[in-house]
């Protein structure tokens, strides 16, 4: 498959939102053809389970459940969007892909994470990103940046000990996956962050 599949992970608040918009927008101005998408959601269908999955009035929806939503709404935002631009030799930029699902339901939710990484594989026939820039932050941090904004979702409103859990998750799979992952420092200001995030993506272009 031609293309260039780069997604951005990392706890909330970490700053992934706002440097996959930056990313896109420094190759859009530059010409190059590229996607910007996020998770859950991403297409029409997949917007609507992401309804669903953050609805605090689904505060008693089981594990499972959850994770079968996720990945159902990454089944059709694959197939629909990220793998037919893959192959008109697009980048992709997508804001949270299968690896939110090893950190969040395997790790948080304590789901084995074999069984998570299998279906989960399953579920996108074995799509894996190219490159997968983790913005690290400590989780106080993170919720302190979303404070502000007005009213949680479903997930955001664990408790501060699922959050640092799911931070562990994500340097563990960091470790684990050296080739695919940069971890970045997302302490630094947005400017800085940008440039390092470019830098490391025109070395793949
Ligand atoms: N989830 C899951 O459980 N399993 C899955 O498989 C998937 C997802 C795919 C989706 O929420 C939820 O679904 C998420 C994981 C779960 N749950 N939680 N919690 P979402 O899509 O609504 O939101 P999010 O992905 O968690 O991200 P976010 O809350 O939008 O945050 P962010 O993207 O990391 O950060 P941001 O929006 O770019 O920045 C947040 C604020 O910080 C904003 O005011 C910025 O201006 C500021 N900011 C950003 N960078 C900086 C720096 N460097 N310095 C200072 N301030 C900064």
């Amino acid at each position: 498959m031609e293309g260039l599949f780069i997604t951005f992970e990392g706890i909330e608040g970490c700053g992934k939102t706002t440097q996959a918009k930056l990313l896109y927008e420094y190759l859009i101005n530059r010409n190059i053809e590229c996607v910007l998408t996020h998770e859950p959601g991403g297409t029409l269908i997949s917007e609507k389970i992401r309804e669903i999955l953050l609805d605090k009035k689904n505060y008693n929806m089981v594990y499972l459940t959850e994770l079968f939503l996720y990945l159902a709404s990454r089944s059709q935002h694959t197939f629909e969007k990220i793998i037919p631009a893959l192959k008109n030799g697009k980048i992709v930029i997508c804001d949270r892909y299968f690896d939110s699902t090893l950190a969040y339901q395997g790790e948080g939710r304590n789901i084995p994470k074999q069984k998570v990484f299998e279906i989960n594989n399953f579920a996108t026939g074995g799509l894996i990103p190219h490159l997968t820039f983790l913005i690290d932050i400590n989780e106080d941090v993170g919720l302190e940046r979303l404070k502000e904004r007005k009213g949680k979702d479903r997930i955001e409103e664990e408790e501060i000990n699922f959050h640092k859990r799911v931070r562990g998750a994500y340097l563990t799979l960091a470790r684990e996956n050296k080739e695919r992952f940069r971890i970045i420092d997302g302490l630094g200001s947005i400017e800085h962050i940008h440039k390092e995030i470019v830098n490391i993506v025109l070395k793949f272009i």
